[in-house]
């Protein structure tokens, strides 16, 4: 069976007295069976390395290719892992956009995390257009080509379903259209590499998600800023 994921993104959120959330967080979910992840901005995860968490392990949302380098304001895979970092997001689609990052440049970051020991949650998604025009799941699958390295195995890399229109929206993509995307993306990887789906997830919405055969968990944004509001969905999944 793949491991269960209960994993934030605190996106461009969160300054060190907001670390209190990721204790209340620890606190809440320390007697479940599921992982629980915090991706934090970089800022924040020394200070929370240095926290007396127990379980919550931390991450960060996005690592340069490059170990060191002439890069002003990027940050390595090594700086994360040093910080305290244990997993890097890659891929998610605020970085492809705002960003421009390509499949080749998350193929390369997802390298670079597994160089320095991290685990990465390897985010794909289809945009509100290529699903009216009913292209999700070739888009999906040539997302997954193009981004996930040889080399990938259940320890080193989660994969996130995030479909872009269902992003800080407050639109979830129904059980159905997140079925057949992960029973699509289940055949082609492998059976024990988890199945994260993101977007808009919130403890209304998380048990029949979780409910699905091949959803592993959920990356969730907004809703992982407060314990209050995270913890149930972490609790739904265990
Ligand atoms: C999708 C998700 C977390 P939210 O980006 O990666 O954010 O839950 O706010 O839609």
């Amino acid at each position: 069976m793949p491991q269960k994921y209960a994993a934030g993104n605190w996106k461009m959120n969160g300054l060190v007295s907001d670390l209190t959330e990721v204790l209340e967080i620890d606190k809440g979910v320390q007697d479940l069976a599921c992982n629980t992840v915090i991706c934090l901005p970089a800022t924040l995860i020394y200070a929370a390395d240095g926290d007396p968490r127990q379980v919550v392990e931390i991450g960060g949302q996005y690592c340069h290719p490059s170990a060191s380098g002439a890069h002003t304001g990027d940050i390595s895979a090594e700086m994360l892992s040093e910080a305290g970092a244990a997993f890097v997001v890659t891929g998610h689609s605020e970085r492809r956009t705002d960003h421009g990052e390509t499949d080749a440049d998350v193929r390369a970051q997802t390298e670079a995390a597994w160089r320095a020991g991290l685990v990465a949650i390897l985010c794909i998604g289809e945009t509100l257009a290529q699903r009216e025009a009913g292209e999700t799941l070739s888009v999906l699958a040539g997302q997954l080509k193009g981004s996930l390295p040889d080399g990938a195995t259940p320890e080193n890399t989660i994969i996130a379903y995030e479909p872009v229109w269902a992003i800080g929206t407050g639109k979830v993509a129904t059980p159905e259209q997140v079925a057949e995307v992960h029973d699509a993306l289940r055949a082609q990887v492998d059976p024990e590499m988890s199945l994260l789906y993101g977007g808009s997830v919130k403890a209304a919405n998380a048990a029949e998600l979780f409910a699905l055969t091949n959803v592993d968990g959920a990356l969730v944004g907004g809703a992982s800023l407060k314990a209050v509001d995270f913890v149930p969905i972490a609790r739904a999944l265990a």
